[in-house]
């Protein structure tokens, strides 16, 4: 008999979260930030739409078997990485535009937000709003199915609302 204690084995990720390039990290952070105060294992990996096209449809086709239920992918510019990624996979595909440096996101809010009819992307907010929400309706998605995190989810939502009603006053800390 062996004296070996088992190792605990990483949870598989039930959220991929990916992103156009490294530097949108500073924006998808907070998703991810957000997610582990769930306690929602997540995935985190660079995969773009236009420098990686075969990975990006290598890591879309298999999500799902790979026991993923939603993807939050973040891209700014031309940002087709939401796009593609729902193109190639059914399970709920969730689009953070980047506030770019030209048109400050706007040209990804609108690259991510058109998709044709029949092939979603839910598309949130540009920027750091975008990206905590994108994590926050993965929570509630996954929430439908998982008590433990539904309650977790309503606890927020009720915290959040008693932090606005305990601070009335705008001119007081
Ligand atoms: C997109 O191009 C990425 O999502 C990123 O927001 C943007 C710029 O990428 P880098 O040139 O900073 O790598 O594909």
């Amino acid at each position: 008999m062996t004296d070996v204690l088992p190792t605990s084995q990483p949870a598989t990720p039930r959220v991929g979260l990916i992103m156009g390039s490294r530097s949108d990290w500073a924006t998808m952070q907070h998703a991810y930030a957000v997610l582990q105060e769930f306690g929602i294992p997540v995935e985190v990996r660079v995969v773009s739409a236009h420098r990686t096209p075969d990975l990006l449809m290598e890591y879309s086709a298999t999500a799902e078997e790979r026991g993923l239920e939603v993807i939050i992918a973040g891209a700014g510019g031309a940002a087709h990485l939401p796009g593609m990624c729902a193109a190639k996979t059914t399970i709920p595909v969730l689009g953070v535009p980047i506030e770019s440096s030209i048109l400050r996101g706007v040209d990804s809010l609108l690259s991510i937000v058109q998709m044709p009819a029949g092939v979603p992307v839910g598309t949130l907010a540009i920027g750091k709003a975008g990206a905590i929400n994108a994590a926050l309706l993965a929570v509630a998605i996954l929430a439908r199915h998982d008590p433990v995190l539904r309650q977790k989810w309503h606890l927020y939502r009720q915290r959040q609302t008693q932090q606005v009603l305990d601070h009335p006053d705008p001119r007081l800390p």
